[in-house]
């Protein structure tokens, strides 16, 4: 923990589904969610106009459809994604070595190791310049959170959301923190918070009073110490560049003990999933498939199985964390099950995704190659067992023709999908940038006028902000007013 607030922590705003409203110009202050449109689908993100109906990430896209039902539901395009999170942190990158990226819309930034502020007026100044760096450069919008260390830093930026500023002065973080649900601190799960709470505890100023004995005592020496030092506002732990992380996994704690081997199994896929949607959104993909299994008497394993070659195919590491779990015994229950992927690679194998998502698609190839087919938290199987020809065929072309994918017409021009079904598929016709919303057309599914597109930049002609931050004279104490930083 630093005396001065110049750790940053940046997250996009609503990312996804901001992306999608920057590109699609009739989409604009209006819901929408974007995720897996699949009958087994989850949400990735809503936009913040769909937020209010109730929607947020890791619903079932099912019930976000009954919450909000006019909202515009699209797959992801995580070309699009990724190619904004490489402009962002390209910018980032301006600011300091040690930058490290949480996932594509999020990453800490150590400022002071950057020698781009050393205090609270350096800081908010260069906060304000970021925001407005990677608005002109995106035309998406950030919040940026800036304190004395990473956890407090991260609140801040939530604390400033939407398209926000916020910075915590060094000093006042336990005061802040006080009255916040335990869950805010890193490393408080379901599980541990309904362990807290039954012992008394609901707020962070109950664990710093609790005192580190009785949190040991309730949770382990290492986790207790941990986080008593975090509830009391200490929090040491520097900001790594992205080179240096080496795994990606997620895991989940049950309240109560799973029996049934099929929903072990169903829960393993899921992880799997989920880790698959971290480690994309990382722009990365992993070689070795790790399984932990927590047993209901705490007796843990883990098992692990390394592949061929690096993937990021959610199908790959499912089958890999199924066969895994083949060979453990779960009788007497299981109270916990954790996915990971490890030995990344630094560069997500785009090539082997689109081959395994090609060959589950066989029955619908996509037209040219130019865009894989990509369809993350939804199902890329075949046709759901017992569905009619018609409905088949309505799986088919929505397959083919996602929606919300680029698309070009011969005459029209650039559009994206606004449906596809009974052999049509409807197209708006309009790119980013454009003041109006385009107008829409029917065609049908073959088309061959139509093909599929790679997505357009949401900024055509981004301003060039390659001697961004102009080196300056180090504001003294208080000196910094915003705008005094004059550019040589
Ligand atoms: P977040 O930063 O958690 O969320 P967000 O950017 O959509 O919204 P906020 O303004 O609250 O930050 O996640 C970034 C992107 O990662 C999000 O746009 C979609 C994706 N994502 C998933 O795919 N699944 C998830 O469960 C979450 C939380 C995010
Ligand atoms: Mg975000
Ligand atoms: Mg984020």
């Amino acid at each position: 923990m630093r005396a001065a607030p110049t750790i940053l922590h940046l997250d996009m705003d609503a990312f996804y589904a901001s992306a999608e409203q920057a590109a699609k110009p009739s989409l604009r202050g209006k819901p929408v969610v974007v995720g897996g449109l699949g009958t087994r689908g989850v949400v990735a993100t809503a936009s913040y106009e769909a937020r209010r109906f109730g929607v947020h990430s890791a619903m079932p896209m099912a019930q976000a459809r009954r919450l909000a039902p006019n909202a515009a539901y699209l797959v992801p395009r995580f070309t699009l994604y990724r190619a904004v999170s490489d402009q962002v942190m390209e910018l980032l990158g301006r600011l300091s070595p040690l930058v490290e990226p949480l996932s594509l819309d999020e990453a800490f930034v150590d400022l002071e190791a950057g020698g781009t502020a050393d205090d609270t007026a350096s800081a908010l100044e260069i906060g304000r310049e970021l925001r407005e760096a990677i608005q002109a450069v995106t035309g998406l919008s950030g919040s940026v959170g800036l304190a004395g260390s990473k956890m407090l830093a991260k609140i801040a930026s939530e604390e400033a959301k939407p398209d926000g500023i916020r910075l915590i002065e060094p000093g006042t973080e336990r005061a802040h923190l006080a009255p916040m649900p335990v869950r805010t601190l890193p490393g408080v799960g379901p599980a541990t918070a309904d362990h807290l709470r039954r012992a008394g505890m609901t707020t962070v100023n109950d664990l710093a009073e609790a005192g580190e004995a009785e949190l040991i005592r309730l949770l382990g020496k290492a986790h207790g110490a941990a986080l008593h030092r975090m509830a009391s506002g200490f929090d040491d732990r520097p900001v790594v560049a992205e080179r240096d992380a080496k795994s990606v996994s997620v895991e989940d704690t049950f309240e109560v003990d799973l029996h049934d081997r099929v929903r072990v199994r169903t829960e393993v896929e899921r992880l799997a999933d989920r880790c698959v949607q971290r480690l994309r959104g990382a722009g990365r993909s992993g070689r070795t498939v790790v399984l932990k299994v927590r047993r209901y008497d705490f007796s843990t394993l883990t098992r692990s199985e390394t592949l061929r070659g690096p993937t990021d195919d959610p199908a790959v590491v499912r089958e890999a964390a199924a066969r895994l779990l083949e060979a453990v015994d779960t009788t007497g229950g299981v109270r916990l099950l954790g996915v990971g992927v490890t030995g990344l690679a630094d560069y997500t194998q785009e090539d082997l995704f689109a081959q395994a998502a090609g060959e589950r698609a066989a029955a619908a190839p996509p037209e040219d190659g130019d865009v894989p087919p990509e369809d993350p938290g939804g199902r890329a199987g075949p046709a759901e067992p017992g569905a009619g020809p018609e409905e088949a065929a309505e799986q088919l072309a929505a397959r083919r023709w996602p929606a919300g994918h680029d698309v070009h017409h011969e005459i029209h021009g650039h559009g994206w999908v606004q449906g596809s079904g009974v052999g049509r598929v409807t197209v708006r016709f309009e790119e980013p940038g454009a003041r109006a919303p385009g107008r829409v057309r029917t065609f049908r599914v073959d088309d061959p006028a139509l093909r599929a597109a790679n997505p357009l930049p949401l900024v055509p002609d981004p301003p060039d902000y390659s001697s961004w931050p102009a080196s300056r004279p180090k504001s003294r104490s208080g000196a910094g007013a915003p705008g005094a930083a004059s550019r040589p």
